[in-house]
């Protein structure tokens, strides 16, 4: 058995394999703002007091654990059979913690809850979240210092943006110079759950190093002029970095005599989440793009070399299994679609019927932007004359406008994500890539993907997990419809016309 954890934007996530069958044998979820409601999220994070700012408590994912780990003992999981563990968690964001952070999981007590064990390890008492983009100055600040942004692109494989971990970090320091001088560690979420895991600070992997504007894309180490340029003693205080494969230890004596899972069970390293949904949707050699249609719309696919995108909206990150991914983000996604339903106060089932009404050149499109949206950077805009059809045909217009840099279309797209249980977004998409669209059975690919990551790190074959959990239980693929291809040459010209207005 494998477990996979995933701690997303809204909830933590674990997914349980037999490799050996070739099943999955539970699944289990902790939904962050209706079971843990003492820390007063609205899907899963609080507003900070400047317009941009989005924080988490860490202490909320800390208490996801237990949580999560308690409800699957309850369904008689067996946790006694898991022979390693691996995670993935939202991208970018940062976890500052003190010197009594290692000296604490060293120590922990299985009869006291983490979260009361941990309470005091923290530096900092929220975490910038991957939606947060409140460092546009400090963004200024770090480009000023390397002497502009193609520096940074060419050393970290992005240019310098607000919700990657430099500029957070910076900002923090500058705002409150006693707390960083205080910081012992500046972990992300994922290192950070893989340090309670395991009992010790764990490294930081490649795939999500990748997304904090402090590694060196091609030598996988932190690069000191970009660290330099972030905050003074940026580099001492992290952790330090491997390949996501690694076995970081074997799992914390606190899960053993609290949740029963052996002793010997190999912990990998955690990723991010986009990184791990590569593994769990099965694309880890070029040739497919993945849309994920979580939180974030994500759109991402496997590539050998580390090319990267001209306009410097786009991402290079690592691939868990080795060589990159290449990743465009955009903050509009689920979130964007949910305020639509609820301001025209409709079901889902009337959203997804309303996009499988066939358009004509003369539908409306919308720019797509509920919040601020980074791919491109533009501000929110009026939403009162938006449709379900007009705001899901914007948001897939836009990504395919941005999507050029991945290189030329493949085969098929795979989608994942719980939007994409949606028939009328898959059609949308299908007609809008001119492109068949595949759906996984299961939309919880990260978690997936961690499972199979650990599976892999403990010498199961990747070729044989992929066949397993992804390729064979694809669902019947999504065809354009006739007339489609014509229709969104002229939607596609009506939205990009807008969206340089
Ligand atoms: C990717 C990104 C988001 C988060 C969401 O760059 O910021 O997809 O990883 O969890």
């Amino acid at each position: 058995m494998y477990l996979g954890l995933d701690c997303s934007t809204q909830s933590l996530t674990a997914t349980l394999i037999n490799a050996e069958s070739g099943t999955v044998e539970i699944q289990e979820s902790v939904h962050f703002e209706t079971e843990l409601p003492h820390y007063q999220t609205h899907h899963g994070f609080v507003r900070g007091a400047e317009p941009d700012e989005f924080f988490c408590d860490p202490l909320m994912w800390v208490e996801a654990l237990d949580l999560l780990l308690e409800k699957m003992k309850k369904s008689n999981a067996p946790l006694d059979q898991i022979k390693a563990i691996s995670g993935s968690a939202q991208q970018h964001s940062t976890v500052y913690l003190n010197h009594n952070f290692e000296r604490t999981l060293a120590h922990l007590r299985s009869d006291l809850p983490l979260v009361e064990q941990l309470k005091d390890s923290f530096t900092r008492p929220v975490s910038p979240i991957w939606l947060d983009a409140s460092t546009v100055k400090e963004c200024d600040e770090i480009i000023e210092t390397l002497g502009g942004n193609r520096e940074s692109v060419q050393r970290t494989g992005s240019s310098i943006i607000p919700r990657f971990s430099a500029s957070q970090i910076r900002k923090h320091a500058k705002q409150f110079p006693g707390h960083w001088q205080d910081t012992f560690k500046v972990h992300l979420v994922s290192s950070f759950m893989g340090s309670l895991m395991v009992g010790h600070s764990a490294n930081i992997d490649y795939g999500d190093g990748a997304g904090m504007n402090l590694m060196h894309i091609t030598r996988r180490n932190w690069d000191k002029k970009m660290a330099d340029a972030t905050a003074p003693g940026t580099i001492k205080r992290l952790p330090g970095l491997a390949s996501t494969t690694d076995i970081a230890g074997t799992v914390s004596h606190y899960f053993t005599q609290r949740y029963g899972i052996p002793a010997d069970a190999k912990c990998a390293h955690w990723t991010g989440d986009n990184p791990a949904s590569l593994v769990g949707m099965g694309v880890t050699t070029p040739g497919e793009w993945v849309i994920s249609l979580g939180t974030s719309y994500t759109l991402f696919s496997a590539t050998q070399t580390p090319f990267v995108d001209p306009q410097g909206y786009g991402h290079i990150f690592g691939n868990p299994l080795g060589n990159y991914m290449s990743l465009s983000c955009f903050k509009n996604g689920a979130l964007a679609c949910i305020a639509l339903k609820e301001q025209l106060n409709i079901t889902w089932d009337d959203f997804d019927r309303a996009l499988l009404v066939p358009r004509t050149p003369d539908s409306p499109v919308s720019l797509p932007f509920y919040d601020t949206e980074i791919t491109p950077p533009a501000r929110a805009v009026d939403q009162s004359k938006t449709t379900a059809a007009s705001l899901v045909d914007g948001q897939f217009l836009n990504m395919r406008h941005h999507s050029l840099w991945h290189g030329p279309a493949p085969e098929s797209i795979v989608v994942t994500g719980g939007i994409s249980q949606s028939d009328g977004v898959c059609q949308t998409i299908a007609n809008i890539f001119q492109r068949p669209i595949k759906r996984l059975y299961t939309h919880a690919s990260a978690s997936l993907g961690a499972a199979m990551i650990a599976a892999y790190a403990d010498g199961h074959q990747i070729e044989q997990l992929a066949h397993d959990f992804c390729k064979s239980k694809q669902r019947r693929a999504i065809t354009p419809q006739p007339d489609s291809e014509v229709i969104y040459t002229s939607l596609g010209e009506k939205f990009t016309e807008l969206l340089y207005r």
